[in-house]
């Protein structure tokens, strides 16, 4: 039996669309669109009109756009075919069931075009992984930052540490063999200062990680506050939606509830909670305002909502909490203290007030730095070793346990771009991918 070793896919979704796209990539991909189009010659990286055809009816199966790519020009790095057709369920059918009919192809697994682009090093891991990043994203801010990444910054980042690390290394080891005087003056000194500003800029660039992992999950926003002060009637003015119980019955929101929203390009999950009553009795309502408590702990933000004066509990209040005076349709005020925004949810005063304030504060908390972010906890968990091991190195006194342990930092950075891999890691990588990427 021949190898299947040329893949195929539907790289677009499934279903009704404008158009569908095909890819199939491989030693044979070429062979391929020649018997699927009846034609021989083929330029590559030009677009052509052509109709497909089944390989074993003969039966017309789309007229379509096609495109080859030569090797090592292409995703893969391998000759690669891209089909253009009707974005029909019928015609999709009907070029999957063609395909299926060639000896040396088979349907791909997810991300194993992707994969062959690593192994063809035409990626490496962090660009395989900002490309998935850039695949979910949601929001905009998401976009850039999977979009940053998927270029190779971060890689950059990671092998001119690993460069010079390995230096580092060379001269500890250089030290073992030669004797102090055939060694120039003060290389351990000048090796352990640059060891030191190595450990520096990882530790911040690990701090990165907080940011990144706030936009790629979401800012977490709880409104909280007694009970009847107006939170669900705002919760639901935010997400433009009657998802909350409104009622001037205290005590109505009994659980949290969660939307995920889109502010100015940001994922945010706002949640509404249930009012803190100090004098309830009921236990439902109890639990509640414990689940409330805890939402409020874990917030990034806090809206507290208040709708007098007199109640206003100043320990509800840190740098992260947005205050308001709701009802202000209700009742006027002489004299409002600095820091509490009047607002009525009812007939939008201070609305446009409101929303500024709360923009600014996402936008403080989502502040990216134009420097290469860390994205995934994998990199974060693999930094904190090096770090481990290059801080060992440092003190170290034995200088074979110095060179043992940056040996194993060195490798520890390739594993994260990929320079010194396992199969196992990659594996884990790839089948988050979809089919056809
Ligand atoms: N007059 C006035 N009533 C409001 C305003 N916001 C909410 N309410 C009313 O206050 C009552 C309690 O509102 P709700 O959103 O359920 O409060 P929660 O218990 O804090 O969630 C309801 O009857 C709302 O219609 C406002 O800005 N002005
Ligand atoms: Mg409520």
């Amino acid at each position: 039996m021949k190898k299947k070793n040329t893949i195929f896919a539907l790289s677009s979704a499934y279903g009704k669309a404008g158009v569908s796209v095909f890819r199939i990539s491989g030693p044979d991909a070429l062979d391929i669109l020649k018997k699927l189009s009846k034609k021989k010659k083929f330029t590559p990286n030009v677009m052509q009109y052509s109709d497909i055809y089944h390989p074993l009816t003969n039966e017309l199966l789309d007229s379509c756009m096609v495109v080859f790519f030569k090797a090592p020009k292409s995703y893969t790095g391998e000759d690669t075919v891209e089909l253009f057709t009707h974005g029909s369920i019928a015609v999709i059918d009907a070029v999957y069931d063609a395909l299926s009919k060639f000896e040396t192809a088979r349907i791909a697994e997810p991300g194993e075009f992707t994969k062959r682009a690593f192994l063809n090093d035409k990626l490496d891991l962090t660009q395989v992984e900002a490309i998935s990043d850039l695949i979910e994203a949601e929001t905009e801010s998401q976009r850039k930052l999977a979009l940053n990444n998927t270029n190779g910054q971060l890689s950059k980042l990671y092998n001119l540490w690993r460069d010079k690390l390995v230096k580092i290394l060379a001269w500890y080891e250089a030290s073992i063999d030669f004797s102090d005087d055939e060694m120039p003056i003060n290389v351990i000194d000048q090796n352990n200062k640059n060891l030191e500003d190595v450990i520096n800029e990882i530790e911040k660039h690990i701090k990165t990680s907080s940011v990144a992992q706030l936009i790629k999950y979401g800012l977490d926003i709880a409104i909280i506050g007694k009970p009847n002060v107006g939170k669900s009637s705002l919760f639901n003015k935010i997400i433009g939606q009657n998802k909350a119980i409104v009622s001037n019955i205290a005590g109505t929101t009994r659980d949290v509830i969660d939307a995920i929203i889109d502010v100015d390009g940001f994922k945010i999950n706002l949640s509404d909670t249930a009012g803190l009553n100090s004098k309830t009795n009921d236990k439902i309502e109890k639990k509640g305002i414990k689940k409330a408590l805890e939402k409020a702990q874990k917030a990034d933000i806090k809206i507290y909502v208040i709708d007098n004066l007199k109640s206003f509990d100043s320990k509800q209040v840190d740098k992260d909490t947005i205050v308001l005076l709701n009802k202000i349709d209700k009742k006027s005020y002489k004299k409002i203290p600095d820091g509490i925004l009047p607002i009525s949810v009812k007939d939008n005063s201070n609305w446009k007030k409101f929303w500024n304030l709360l923009t600014f504060k996402i936008k403080e908390k989502m502040e990216m730095s134009s420097d290469a972010t860390l994205t995934q906890q994998r990199y974060k968990n693999t930094l904190e070793s090096v770090l481990m091991f290059l801080k060992t190195a440092l003190t170290e006194q034995e200088i074979d346990l110095k060179v043992e342990n940056l040996r194993l930092a060195t490798d520890a950075i390739g594993s994260i771009t990929g320079r010194v891999y396992f199969n196992e890691l990659l594996d884990e990588i790839f089948s988050s991918f979809c089919l056809g990427k």
